[in-house]
């Protein structure tokens, strides 16, 4: 039998870390984590603010990402790293803690434009792109959205016509993340056998785009149209091992997986800044941290950041054992990032008029939490889908 060990006093946790997540973690998880997040503090932290407010991307930054091995970190061969899932995560979880333009740069070329030709190309399109869009020197973007089908890109209407050794593409797409600085596109579009994935060159002939302004949300981010118009491709850029919305959805879950586990580091910035504010911000005579109604707010945050990482952490012990579905990913991008935008608003309120600058990082979060809310499937399209999954009746058909 277990021997008492009541002389023993618990040691108190961290105020970021209240479960001891960290003893979950290997050496190498741990490492992993480290060495984003001293990129991090060191090269994105002190020009976020300035690129956000000039609505820029820090494309400096791009070599140093790739030197790091992020870019298609999970993904084995053709030059990419081969991390687990988990060290993905974590990765994704520090570079948000940073800006979500940050990580969705890292999700849209790992996830969204090599993660399709990894799996569903062929093995000269591999050893083409692969090897370059780890080391950075080819950027990458995805098109599924389009102007009048966004939650639901089946109705898509970009299409692809066969004309002998080429297909002709005609259509465009809509909030693409670095479509104005892709030097390829991985397009969906509709072709005479289903929908299909496409290899579009920048600089293709009736191929266009043109960067969408005046955002509020996702400013360090590049957002962009693309158009094509008669635009002709080799007839072998189509990715030929997939048919059908399995394709870009497939792609989807890989990327839905990082936002999982990414909202968990916007969530822990914004607590972060509030939690440091409540301790030094002095009113009515002691610091703000001090009244009942500030702790209740710092309580949640912090029971819901842990609630939020173990989720992330079961998704991804999930993935590296090759047992996950998609309706997990789904759970876990809905409720990581809806309470992450709740921790956000609510620091907000905390940091009181100073929350509104970006002088500190809570605003710049909240913000771009409210387009990480809705991409990537929004809130309301991954609850049908969870939906779904609990009632055996879908709402979508
Ligand atoms: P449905 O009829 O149910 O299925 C069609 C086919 O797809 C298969 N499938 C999946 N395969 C892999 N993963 C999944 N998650 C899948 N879900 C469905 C399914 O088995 C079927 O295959 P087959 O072979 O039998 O034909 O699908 P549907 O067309 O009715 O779609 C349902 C719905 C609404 C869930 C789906 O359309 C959806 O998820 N909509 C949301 C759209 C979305 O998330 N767009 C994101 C665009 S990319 C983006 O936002 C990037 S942000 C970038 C950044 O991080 O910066
Ligand atoms: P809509 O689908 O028109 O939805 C509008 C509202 O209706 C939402 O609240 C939605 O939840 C609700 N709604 C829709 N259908 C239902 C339903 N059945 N039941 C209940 N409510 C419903 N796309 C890409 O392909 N590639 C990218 O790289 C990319 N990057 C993006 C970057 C940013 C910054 C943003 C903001 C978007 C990006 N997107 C990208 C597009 C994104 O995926 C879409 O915005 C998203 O899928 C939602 O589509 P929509 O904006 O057309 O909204």
């Amino acid at each position: 039998m277990a021997e008492h060990t009541a002389a023993k006093k618990p040691q108190m946790p961290s105020a970021f870390d209240l479960l001891n997540i960290e003893s979950l973690l290997s050496e190498e998880e741990r490492m992993v984590r480290d060495t984003v997040r001293r990129f991090v503090k060191e090269r994105v932290n002190p020009v976020i603010g300035e690129h956000f407010e000039a609505g820029t991307f820090p494309r400096e930054l791009i070599p140093e990402m790739a030197e790091l091995g992020l870019l298609g970190m999970h993904l084995e061969g053709y030059g990419c790293a081969g991390l687990s899932a988990v060290s993905y995560g974590l990765a994704c979880q520090e570079l948000e803690a940073g800006d979500s333009g940050i990580r969705s740069f890292v999700s849209v070329q790992g996830s969204l434009a090599m993660f399709p030709i990894w799996a569903f190309g062929s093995e000269e399109q591999k050893q083409k792109w692969l090897p370059r869009m780890a080391k950075g020197e080819v950027i990458g973007c995805f098109g599924l959205t389009e102007p009048d089908h966004g939650s639901d890109p089946s109705g898509m209407l970009t299409n692809a016509r066969r004309d002998g050794d080429s297909y002709v593409l005609n259509g465009s797409k809509m909030w693409i993340t670095n479509g104005g600085v892709a030097d390829l596109a991985v397009v969906w579009a509709k072709a005479e056998d289903g929908i299909r994935g496409f290899l579009v060159e920048k600089g293709t002939p009736g191929f266009s785009t043109s960067d969408i302004k005046h955002k509020l949300s996702l400013r360090a981010s590049v957002t962009s149209e693309l158009y094509f118009d008669d635009c002709r491709i080799p007839a072998e850029n189509m990715l030929p091992n997939v048919k059908g919305m399995r394709g870009p959805l497939s792609c989807l879950n890989e990327a839905r997986f990082g936002i999982a586990w990414g909202a968990t580091g916007a969530h822990r910035a914004c607590y972060e800044a509030a939690l440091e504010y409540a301790q030094t911000r002095i009113q009515f005579g002691k610091p703000i941290g001090g009244f009942q109604l500030v702790q209740q707010k710092l309580a949640i945050m912090a029971t819901e950041f842990v609630k939020a990482e173990l989720l992330a952490l079961q998704l991804g012990r999930l993935k590296d054992a090759g047992n996950i579905h998609p309706v997990q990913v789904s759970v876990a991008k809905r409720n990581n990032v809806r309470e992450a935008l709740k921790t956000a608003r609510e620091a907000r309120s905390i940091l009181g008029a100073n929350g509104i600058t970006l002088e500190y990082p809570v605003s710049r979060h909240m913000n771009n939490l409210e387009s990480v809310y809705t991409y990537e499937g929004t809130d309301d399209i991954h609850t049908l889908i969870i939906g779904q999954a609990i009632t055996g009746i879908s709402a979508f058909s």
